[in-house]
This record gives C-alpha cells, structure tokens and sequence, in this order.
C-alpha cells in the first residue's frame, strides 16, 4: 500500500531528530506514478544483466550471480549512464526536504541503487559514509528511496542513533582502508541500531558521520533501496575535485562557490585505497571480520 505523496516540508520536530539522532524516515515523498516509473526504469536494466559475466561500470553482482541466473546487487552510478535517474537525483521533492536540513545551494555527490533481492540480497556491514568521502564540513548526507515496502524481514537500513556527533571510527584492515567497521567497537553499541523501515515511496536520510548498515535478505520479498548522496555547495571532497566543470555539474540546486565552508570535523582518509574496489560490497571483502551473515545458509 502506498500513502499518497505529501508535501515536501519537514515539521520543526522532524529538522530536530534530524539533527540529534542524524536520520529521518519521511513517508510518502514519491507518489504511485513515479514509484512505477522508477521500477519500470529499474526493471529494463536489471532484464540485460544476463549479458555480463562480471562487474560492469553499471553492475555491481552478487558472488552467486551466473549469465543463466542474473543476480545483480546493485546498479552502481545509475545518474550518470541514464537521464531518467540523473532527472530523479534533482527531484524538486527530495531537494525541497533536503534544503530545510542543509540549506538551498545542493551538489550531488553520487548516486546508486542497492537491489537486496529476495533471499539473498547481499548485506552492508557497519560503516559510515564519512569515511568514504570526508568533506570540510559535515552538512553531507544520504537519502534513500524505498522502491519496495520495507519492513523488519527484508534488510532495512539500520542507523546508530546520534553517532553522527561521534568520532570518525576506523574503516581499514591490514593498513588497507576496506569501508568497514570492526563487528566490536569499544564505546559503540550496535544493539543501539534503530531499524528504518517504511513503505515504498519513503525516503530515509542519514547525516554522513552516522554509523549504519543492514543486514541479508533471508525474506521473500525485495528491498531496492535508490541512494543519493548530496553535500551543501560548500562542502568541499578532502579527496580532491579532479574536474571542475563536472564537479559543478553536479549542482542540484542553488549556485556553486569557490569558497569551501571549514569546520572542525573528525577526518581519517580512506587511504591507502581498498584492495577490492568498484563498490562497498567489493571494499568491504577486504574485511577482518564480519557482523553480518555474508550468505544465506
Ligand atoms: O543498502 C543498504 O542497506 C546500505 C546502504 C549503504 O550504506 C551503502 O551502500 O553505502
């Protein structure tokens, strides 16, 4: 069932939580008819991944995948390989909400969509977005579209309540930085892990220093979850802009400035890179150890 599409504003209660606990769940932001549009979209990419064998700039596969039976984990990037979805990352229904929590002048930082197939829908090991791409100051984070129903059985996103106050925890392994957390961290209870689920059309946002991840889906149900990842104009990457034009290209609303805004943020550089790279999944095999099962039994 999906609730009709509201008004894009968020209410005074909904801007505090968001900057407290560093999340949000807000229900119905995409209406019936785009919802269709989006899954339409989803479902023509998904019908060619039966002609790759490996990781493509598009797909990112499940270990199990095979050319017979197609499992793809996730559509990496699909911005930049579809107008349909670089359209959607401009939504005036996202950037309305996200300009109450981090002002009106929006750069997209990236984009992709995490499929979670039924019965064996990959897992997220714990992990914050900070580490990924540190910024010189924190108004970054992520939304997530819910293009299906979500609820405790099919992996919801799981966030650490105001962790986004918190320090930058360590992501390496090795000496290798592998964009995980370790499954024990001393000061950090994941049992603290709130679960946001919602129905199809929601959409969560999470601060970029909140720690979160989610878990297989065992259930019969898929969980695509479409994520954005946007930054205020003038949070500048620490990694470096390799080309100014695209970098500015990717302003969703508002204007650009040359002037990065500096604060006093916790940074720990994801260097050396990952040994496995092309998308977290991949990162994340470099791991010590795991808290989330990594296959279904
Ligand atoms: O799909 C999920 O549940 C987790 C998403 C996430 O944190 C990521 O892909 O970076």
């Amino acid at each position: 069932m999906l609730t009709k599409a509201r008004g894009a504003m968020l209410t005074k209660a909904e801007i505090e939580q968001y900057r407290e606990l560093g999340y949000l769940v807000v229900p119905g932001v995409f209406d019936a008819e785009l919802l269709a549009e989006i899954r339409r979209a989803v479902d023509a990419i998904i019908a060619d991944a039966g002609k790759v064998t490996t990781h493509t700039d598009v797909y990112d596969l499940e270990e199990s995948h095979t050319p017979e039976k197609p499992r793809v984990r996730r559509i990496k990037t699909p911005h930049k390989h579809f107008p349909f979805f670089a359209e959607l990352t401009r939504n005036p229904r996202i950037t309305g909400v996200l300009a109450q929590l981090i002002g009106s002048d929006l750069r997209l930082h990236g984009a992709k969509l995490n499929m979670k197939s039924a019965g064996y829908g990959a897992a997220v090991e714990w992990h914050q977005d900070w580490a990924f791409y540190p910024h010189t100051n924190d108004d970054v984070l992520a939304t997530g579209l819910y293009l299906d129903d979500c609820d405790m059985a099919n992996g919801p996103l799981l966030v650490v309540p105001g962790t986004h106050k918190g320090p930058v925890y360590d992501h390496h392994a090795d000496g290798y930085f592998v964009g995980a957390m370790a499954p024990e961290i001393e000061g950090l209870d994941y049992a603290k892990a709130v679960p946001l689920t919602g129905k199809a059309g929601s959409m969560t946002i999470h601060h970029a220093r909140l720690v979160h991840g989610s878990a297989l889906n065992t259930s019969s149900k898929p969980r695509r979850l479409l994520l954005h990842e946007y930054t205020a104009a003038d949070a500048w990457p620490l990694m470096g802009v390799a080309n100014f034009d695209e970098f500015n290209g990717r302003m969703v609303l508002g204007k650009p400035t040359i002037e990065p805004r500096l604060t006093g943020v916790p940074v720990r550089m994801p260097l050396p890179p990952a040994p496995f790279q092309g998308s977290i999944y991949e990162n994340q095999r470099a791991a010590a150890k795991r808290f989330f099962a990594s296959a279904a039994e």
